[in-house]
Parts: C-alpha cells; sequence; structure tokens
C-alpha cells in the first residue's frame, strides 16, 4: 500500500526532475537511531503505565495478564488439541507430546477458512464455524470419541482474569463480528460445540498468537522469554516479574504478559512521528510488506540496546503448537499440583486431628502423674523439687550453667532482694564440641568444669566459690533439687556413662579432678523450669514454661496430690513433662508421614522422642529436605535434577525456613539460599514450592505443639474447678523466637483447643540461666532459713 502511493506519486513528480522532491516524502519516513531511542523510551514509559494497576486504565499498551507463568520443562507428555485463530489461516491442530526426554513432538494440522461474512458477522455464526471445523478436524482424525485438553490461540487483544477465560477487549486485523467483544471468547466456543453435542472437549488455556510462538521455540531455547508477532498484525509479549504486574495478586515468579503493543500511539505518542502516509492508511486500514524488516530489526534492535545478546528465532511451526504447549504445561501443572498437594496434605492437620493430640497428651500427662502407670507412659511428668517461686527477699551472687540448647552458657547472676529487688546478669558462651557431645561423660563435663574456670577468670572471680545452679536440658529423674539422674540423652548428644547417673555428681567429680575451685552445686532443673522461673520474676501469673528450640518441652506447676511420685499432698510443685518423648509408644503415628520415618530412621535416637521431631528446630529442617527429595524424585521439583547437596543430611538447617518463610525476603533470596544448598538450576517456581513445603512443615509443628500447650493449661484449669484460667507461658527457644509465623500459629491453635484458657506468652530475654539461679536464690534462703 505505502509503495504503491509512492510510486504512484513518484512517477508524477519525476517528470519534474524533483528526486530531491521525493526524498523529502522519504525523509518523514525515515527514522535516525535518536528518533528510535525516543520511541523505545517513550514505549518503556507506555510499558509501566500498562502494567500500573492505577495508570493500566489510560494506557495505550495494554499489558494484558496472560496466566501463562511456566516455560515447558520437558516432562510435558499427552495428546492436545489447538486452534490457531487471527493470523492469516485458522488451523486445527492435533500435538502429541512425548516425555521421553527427546523433547519430540508430533503435529497434524488443517487449515480452514473463515469466510469474510463470518469476520464481519454475527459471534455466534463465528463459533458455530469454529466448532463446526474442530468436528470435521476430529472427524478426520478419528478422535471425535476423545475428550482431548484443547489451547486456543485467540490473537486479538483480551483481558484475562485466568488461563481459560478471556474477555475480548476490541477486534482488530479486520475482524467485527458483533456479540463477540467484552465477552469471554472461551464460554463462546464452549457453547458452540455443547450446541453440537456431537463431541467434547476440554478448554485449558487460551492464549494470544505471541504467546503461543514464545512457547513454540521455547520448546526448543529455554531461553526464549519473549514472543513477537510481525504478521497480519504485530504485537509481543514477554515473561515480566509478578511483582510489576499491579493487575495481578502476588509478587512471586514471573507470568507472560501480553503487550498488545499494537495500539501504542494510540493516544498520540506517536503523532510526532507518524507521516501524511501513516495517517491515511490509518484511515484507510490496510498494512502489506512484513519481511526486509526481519533484517533490519534484528540490525535495530542489536543497535539499540548493545548491551542485551538478542537471538531471533524464527517459529517454524506456529503458535498452535505454542498453543498445545501451554495447555500440557498447564496439564502438567495441574497434575504436578495434585500431586503435591496430595503429598503436603500427609502433613496438614485437621482440628479434629489436633483435638485428638491434645486428648492423648491429657491421657499421657494422667498416665505419667499416676505411680501405677508412670513406667509405661512417654511423657513421663517428672517431679522437679521445685515448689515456690521468688518471694523478693532472696539476694546474693549465684553461678548459673546453661546446657543443653544452641549454646552452652556460664552465667554470674547477682540478686538483690528487698524494694529495690532486681536481678543483673554477667554471662560467657561456650561451644560444646560434637566430639564433647558424643565422647565419654567425663570429656563432656571435664569440658563443662573447663568453660567454668574460664569464666571466673574472666570474671576475675578465680577460686571463688559460689552457689550454682545447673540448667540439664535432658530428662532428669530427681529426688531432690541437687540431684538429677540422666534418664536419656536428647538432641544429639551421647556421651558415655551419663545415662543414669546423678549429673550433679559428674559435674562434682570434674571439679574436683580440675582441683581448682570448688562449687555448692544447690540444683539442677531443666531449661523449661528455668524458662518459667525466669518469665515468673516478672509475671508471678507464670506456671507454665515451654521450650521451642534445638528440641522441645514443657513444665507447669502441678497440683500436689496429682504429683503421686513425691510424698505430700499440699501445695503444687512444677513437674518437667519431658513431653518429647510423647509418640514413643506409637500415640502419633496416625499423624506422623513417611517423611518423619525417614527423620527419625537416621536420628542418634531412633524410636524417640517422636513428638519432639515432629516440632522442633533440630528436625524441621530435615523434615523439609526429604519432602524435597520426594518431590524431587517424583519430578515435581527442581525438573526432578537431585543435587548431591539435596541428599547430604542437616544440610537443610532448620534456620533457613526461618529465612524461606520471612515475608521480607524476596523470591530470588530464597532462590540464593538453594543456590548455596548447591540447588543451582532451581526456579522461581522451585522457590515457591520450597517456601510452601516449609511453611506447611512449620505450620504442623506449631500446632502441634499448641495442640500439646492446650492439654496442659486445660489440665491445670481442670486443677483448680476454674470455668475461665487466666495464665502465663514463659518460652523460650530459638525456633519460636526466630520463625516468623510458629509463635502466631501455636497461640491460635492454644486459643482454639482450649477456649476457657486466657494464656499469655512471655517470651524470656534472659535464658533459663537466670531461673536457674532464682531457684538457687530460693533454695539458699529456705535452706539458710532451716539453719537459723
Ligand atoms: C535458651 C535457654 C536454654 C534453652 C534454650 C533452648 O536459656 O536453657 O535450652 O533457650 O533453645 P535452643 O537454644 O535450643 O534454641
Ligand atoms: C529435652 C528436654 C529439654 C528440651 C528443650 C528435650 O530434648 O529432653 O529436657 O527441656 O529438649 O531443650
Amino acid at each position: 500500500m505505502i509503495a504503491s502511493h509512492l510510486l504512484a506519486y513518484y512517477f508524477t513528480e519525476l517528470h519534474h526532475d524533483k528526486v530531491q522532491q521525493v526524498d523529502k516524502y522519504l525523509y518523514h519516513l525515515r527514522l535516525s537511531d535518536e528518533n528510535l531511542m525516543d520511541v523505545s523510551v517513550r514505549f518503556r514509559r507506555e510499558m509501566d503505565k500498562g502494567l500500573g494497576r492505577d495508570s493500566n486504565p489510560t494506557a495505550a499498551v495494554k499489558m494484558l495478564p496472560t496466566f501463562v507463568r511456566s516455560t515447558p520443562d520437558g516432562t510435558e507428555k499427552g495428546d492436545f488439541l489447538a486452534l490457531d485463530l487471527g493470523g492469516t489461516n485458522f488451523r486445527v491442530l492435533l500435538v502429541k507430546v512425548s516425555d521421553n526426554g527427546k523433547q519430540k513432538v508430533e503435529m497434524e494440522n488443517q487449515i480452514y477458512a473463515i469466510p469474510e461474512e463470518l469476520m464481519r458477522g454475527s459471534g455466534s455464526e463465528l463459533f458455530d464455524h469454529i466448532a463446526e471445523c474442530l468436528a470435521n478436524f476430529l472427524e478426520k482424525l478419528g478422535i471425535k470419541n476423545q475428550k482431548l485438553p484443547l489451547g486456543f490461540t485467540f490473537s486479538f487483544p483480551c483481558q484475562q482474569t485466568k488461563l481459560d477465560e478471556s474477555i475480548l477487549v476490541s477486534w482488530t486485523k479486520g475482524f467485527k463480528s458483533h456479540g463477540v467483544e467484552g465477552r469471554d471468547v472461551v464460554s463462546l466456543l464452549r457453547k458452540a460445540i455443547k450446541k453440537r453435542g456431537d463431541f467434547d472437549i476440554d478448554i485449558v488455556a487460551v492464549i494470544n498468537d505471541t504467546v503461543g510462538t514464545m512457547m513454540t521455540c521455547g520448546y526448543d531455547d529455554h531461553h526464549c522469554e519473549i514472543g513477537l508477532i510481525v504478521g497480519t498484525g504485530t504485537n509481543a509479549c514477554y515473561m515480566e516479574e509478578m511483582r510489576h504486574l499491579e493487575l495481578v495478586e502476588g509478587d512471586e515468579g514471573r507470568m507472560c504478559v501480553n503487550m498488545e503493543w499494537g495500539a501504542f500511539g494510540d493516544d498520540g505518542a506517536m503523532d510526532d512521528l507518524r507521516t501524511d502516509f501513516d495517517r491515511e492508511i490509518d484511515a484507510g486500514s490496510l498494512n502489506p510488506g512484513k519481511q526486509l524488516f526481519a533484517r533490519r530489526l534484528h540490525k535495530m534492535v542489536r543497535r539499540l540496546v548493545p548491551d542485551c545478546d538478542v537471538r531471533f528465532l524464527r517459529s517454524e511451526d506456529g503458535s498452535g503448537k505454542g498453543a498445545a504447549m501451554v495447555t500440557a504445561v498447564a496439564y502438567r501443572l495441574a497434575t504436578q499440583h495434585a500431586e503435591r498437594q496430595r503429598i503436603l496434605d500427609t502433613l496438614r492437620l485437621s482440628r479434629e486431628q489436633l483435638l485428638e493430640v491434645k486428648r492423648r497428651m491429657g491421657e499421657e500427662i494422667n498416665r505419667g502423674l499416676a505411680k501405677e502407670s508412670h513406667d509405661q507412659a512417654t511423657v513421663k511428668m517428672l517431679p522437679t523439687y521445685v515448689r515456690s517461686t521468688p518471694d523478693g527477699t532472696e539476694h546474693g551472687d549465684f553461678l548459673a550453667l546453661d546446657l543443653g540448647g544452641t549454646n552452652f552458657r556460664v552465667l554470674l547472676v547477682r540478686v538483690r532482694g528487698g524494694k529495690r529487688r532486681s536481678v543483673e546478669m554477667h554471662n560467657k558462651i561456650y561451644a560444646i564440641p560434637q566430639e564433647a557431645m558424643q565422647g565419654t561423660g567425663e570429656e563432656l563435663f571435664d569440658h563443662i568444669v573447663h568453660c567454668i574456670a574460664d569464666f571466673l577468670e574472666y570474671m576475675g572471680m578465680k577460686g571463688a566459690s559460689l552457689p550454682l545452679g545447673f540448667t540439664f536440658s535432658f530428662p532428669c529423674h530427681q529426688n531432690k533439687l541437687d540431684q538429677g539422674i540422666l534418664l536419656k540423652w536428647t538432641k544429639g548428644f551421647k556421651a558415655t556413662g551419663c545415662e543414669g547417673e546423678d549429673v550433679v555428681c559428674l559435674l562434682k567429680d570434674a571439679i574436683q579432678r580440675r582441683e581448682e575451685f570448688d562449687l555448692d552445686v544447690v540444683a539442677v532443673v531443666n531449661d523449661t523450669v528455668g524458662t518459667m522461673m525466669t518469665c515468673g520474676y516478672e509475671d508471678p501469673l507464670c506456671e507454665v514454661g515451654l521450650i521451642v528450640g534445638t528440641g522441645t518441652n514443657a513444665c507447669y506447676m502441678e497440683e500436689m496430690q496429682n504429683v503421686e511420685l513425691v510424698e505430700g499432698d499440699e501445695g503444687r510443685m512444677c513437674v518437667n513433662m519431658e513431653w518429647g518423648a510423647f509418640g514413643d509408644h506409637g500415640e502419633l503415628d496416625d499423624f506422623s508421614t513417611e517423611f518423619d520415618r525417614a527423620v527419625d530412621d537416621c536420628a542418634t535416637n531412633p524410636g524417640k522422642q517422636r513428638y519432639e521431631k515432629m516440632i522442633s528446630g533440630m528436625y524441621l529442617g530435615e523434615i523439609v529436605r526429604n519432602v524435597l527429595l520426594e518431590f524431587t524424585a517424583k519430578g515435581l521439583l527442581f525438573r526432578g535434577k537431585l543435587s548431591e547437596r539435596l541428599k547430604t543430611r542437616g544440610i537443610f538447617e532448620t534456620k533457613f525456613l526461618s529465612q524461606i518463610e520471612s515475608d521480607r525476603l524476596a523470591l530470588r533470596q530464597v532462590r540464593s539460599i538453594l543456590q548455596h544448598l548447591g540447588l543451582t538450576s532451581s526456579t522461581c517456581d522451585d522457590s515457591i514450592l520450597v517456601k510452601e513445603v516449609c511453611s506447611v512443615v512449620a505450620r504442623r509443628a506449631a500446632q502441634l505443639c499448641g495442640a500439646g500447650l492446650a492439654a496442659v493449661v486445660d489440665k491445670i484449669r481442670q486443677n483448680r474447678n476454674l470455668s475461665e484460667l487466666k495464665i502465663t507461658v514463659g518460652v523460650d527457644g530459638t525456633l519460636y523466637k526466630l520463625h516468623p509465623h510458629f509463635s502466631s500459629i501455636m497461640h491460635e491453635t492454644v486459643r482454639d483447643l482450649a477456649p476457657q484458657c486466657e494464656v499469655t506468652f512471655l517470651q524470656s530475654e534472659d535464658g533459663s540461666g537466670k531461673g536457674a539461679a532464682l531457684i538457687t536464690a530460693v533454695a539458699c534462703r529456705i535452706r539458710d532459713a532451716g539453719q537459723r
């Protein structure tokens, strides 16, 4: 068209040897690099307007979300139908995709005409015709009785709200069928097919031809993330970051955007570059000559964006294959999603299941407290001989040890009583080497005494002899406050010669072996008891201690008449529940999964601490790693590629769960954690899935912990025959403190399962060492009072 106008004009003028004049006309059609760079800048501005929620309605380039979020990964398989409407030819295709890794796609297609009168007639006639062509195609291939999935390439501007729903915004390229604009073209096609009733198909996706082209080329080249059509019409699409796509919820991953760039300039943005010819063409609506174009296009793009290595891949198979690929990917994603959810559902607990966990914990509490059933009980309900809380008269300097958590601490705690009552603390953290944790008991306790000596030196108190409170965070049977018979190691400790021994004696023996100082070991307490006491110093309503850290456990003030292992019915005594062992006799088997069993099988104490292994920091990372292994082995993650690192036990530390679930962490940071784990080929989608696995595993842990605590506070309420109980729980532990959602989910679960208890959670800032020192101070006060 342009050429015919020009040529006519040229010959008229030629007579007048006014070649220059022709150049004058052509001049306006020649764009300098500056012009083109300027167009590029204006274009980018229009793209950002189209992406913005507020500016989109007035943007010329609409940047339409397509809900295509993934490209083929080579595991797609099956037979897929495709329709390709909007280009020069209307095609119906059958695409056979096989996942034999050879990326092989067989295609059969048939071109059908779209008569002019249908392009300009009624929409229902147009879609009846399309359904007719489809029926004819299925008939020919003898597959009319199969309900195959179909991808519909519909190459006109459409507003999409999901992959299989598309509202036509406006016809282009000479189409004008009425009763279609503003309607969902998928429903129109489904209606036309239904009207026939002689075959049925499953329309899975409707896409723009640019998207189909990107997918067609993307099947052979995974770097293909842009689709370009320069044909009857022109348009482009590309994979945009979700966080820039304000018209769609979510910030994670990418989505293909159909730019509908044909409308660029409709708001006058190109008026200064448009020539009379453009205006004439526009007035007449004609558009030939798309080829020279390719070489010029490639050259121009490379000149305008020299720092982008742009490769152009001609689509040989048309966008129909792409539509089938989108359908195949949608099918794969749907199948994979269903399989992932089936697996994750085994880690999701219903309210009924959580109520059952609470009920069973309640049963075990009573069995642990009762003399006749204590030995068989899994939750040992160990008496601690801590019966009273500080009364504010305590005073003096006390040493405290805090062993069993992430860090081993030695503390000096200065307690002042009376009106100016206060607690001042100095502490130093020491490492417990693996070889000490898993060597001999002598080596372990010699190491502990070595640290005490270092601390006393560090505090300038060499040789001082102070009362000491020993937080020893393992299950111990106690017959008095300053004795603790270790029942079994947990949390990866297994130093020999300790189980069945009194750890106070082991400490005293080590102090004697060193012959450098002497200490008065007044109390040995569990970290839950120390935590309860530390928080009780601030809040007298604090009668429960909870640890959710490397391990997990709880204690609370039980009525003496219920502590049948200890003589006396007056008052209360703190009971160390050792609830980590709940489930060791199968109480949790119907909630336990193959992943829990895998973690337990590889632990230093298989079959033990089952409840702890479903909740605490030492194990959550391993549960996640085992789920990721299963997903990868099933091709549901990391494209099925198992990395050696992912097979390494302990590689997925629980701290990663907290980091990955942190709302502040963008997906790319999740990816960097995965890369750190050697999962270099992970995609955005993989990161989204890893985040989902982390959240499901952490949620279950928090709910299980909440169900256990609900049993404890309800027990206390029933003990006191109260319809309403107001109580505070002192909490410590890295998982509780650092995980972004654990505490809130646990609080919610307690509120839901123990509605008659108003529970306040008080996070311990000073650790249980302070509590151990306070217990020591109380014991000294009572002892001194007794000696007077
Ligand atoms: C800090 C307490 C300590 C306890 C630890 C548990 O002072 O007694 O053992 O919390 O948390 P973890 O360090 O195992 O995360
Ligand atoms: C131990 C408990 C301790 C808890 C939290 C468990 O493994 O058995 O004694 O309170 O970890 O540290």
